[in-house]
């Protein structure tokens, strides 16, 4: 259960964020509509929504979930392997420590970016990306340890990072894309295959009852909606063209 949320507001510097995508340049006034509804969408998942102002300095720090990652037991602050995003983490971790007591850091030349852990359970997957090295992946290992967490360590292919292309939704479901399709990481789980050409909502949000995903990928909402999860979509046009997926947009706890 998630009672709350973190969330920043995008700057109108947001426009010359990092991304490799082809898809164009995003466009400010829709993006902030699509923050807002994404906002809407997470306080409809009955979460308390902390929504920090945007920060010009940093044009992706509205993908929070690369500063952190948060369990029931500590924080953890994370070192992002983007040096344009690096600084993000000083305010971030004074926004924590308004709700955390421990807060752990991954320290240089380990480096980790949230959007590479995913947690099921009591266990993590973390994946070794552009972002994210093998010393901070062990790093992370070592302090989740100390609390009784496991960690699997996933070197990626082809993804961007771990969770554009897999996703837990709860009750051993699991959203898979491609290189990770039949992956022998995720062998026990109960595969929900995204098609390739819907591979962008590899990347959806389970919330409390609801499991938020992408608008415009009929594929999918529809094999979780047959699971008997409720959907909630979300326009994510303008965050997909700076290679942003719908976790990345909020640190949930
Ligand atoms: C970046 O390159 O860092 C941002 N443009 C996108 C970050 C997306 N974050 C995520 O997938 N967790």
């Amino acid at each position: 259960m998630f009672n709350h949320a973190i969330v920043r507001k995008i700057g109108k510097s947001f426009v010359n964020g990092l991304t490799t995508s082809d898809l164009g340049n995003p466009n400010y006034e829709k993006a902030l509509v699509q923050h807002e509804a994404y906002v809407e969408a997470l306080k409809r998942c009955s979460v308390k929504v902390t929504v920090l102002e945007s920060d010009e300095r940093y044009p992706d720090s509205t993908f929070v979930e690369d500063t952190a990652v948060l369990t029931p037991k500590c924080a953890l602050v994370t070192n992002p392997g983007a040096e344009s995003r690096n600084g993000e983490i000083n305010e971030m971790k004074e926004v924590l420590k308004d709700f955390y007591d421990t807060i752990e850091y991954i320290q240089s030349p380990g480096m980790l970016d949230g959007g590479d852990v995913m947690q099921v359970e009591d266990h993590f997957y973390v994946g070794l990306s552009t972002r994210t090295n093998e010393a901070g992946a062990l790093q992370f290992k070592d302090i989740m340890g100390k609390y009784g967490y496991g960690t699997t360590i996933i070197p990626l292919k082809k993804f961007f990072h771990l969770k554009t292309g897999v996703n837990y939704l709860g009750d051993n479901n699991l959203l898979v894309a491609g290189e990770f399709i039949n992956h022998e990481a995720f062998s026990s789980f109960n595969q929900i295959i995204v098609k390739e050409e819907e591979e962008y909502s590899g990347n959806c949000v389970r919330m409390n009852d609801c499991v938020i995903v992408p608008k415009g990928f009929e594929g999918t909402k529809k094999k979780i909606e047959d699971l008997g999860y409720t959907v909630i979509e979300v326009e994510m046009t303008e965050f997909q063209k700076q290679d942003g997926g719908l976790s990345c947009l909020s640190l949930r706890f």
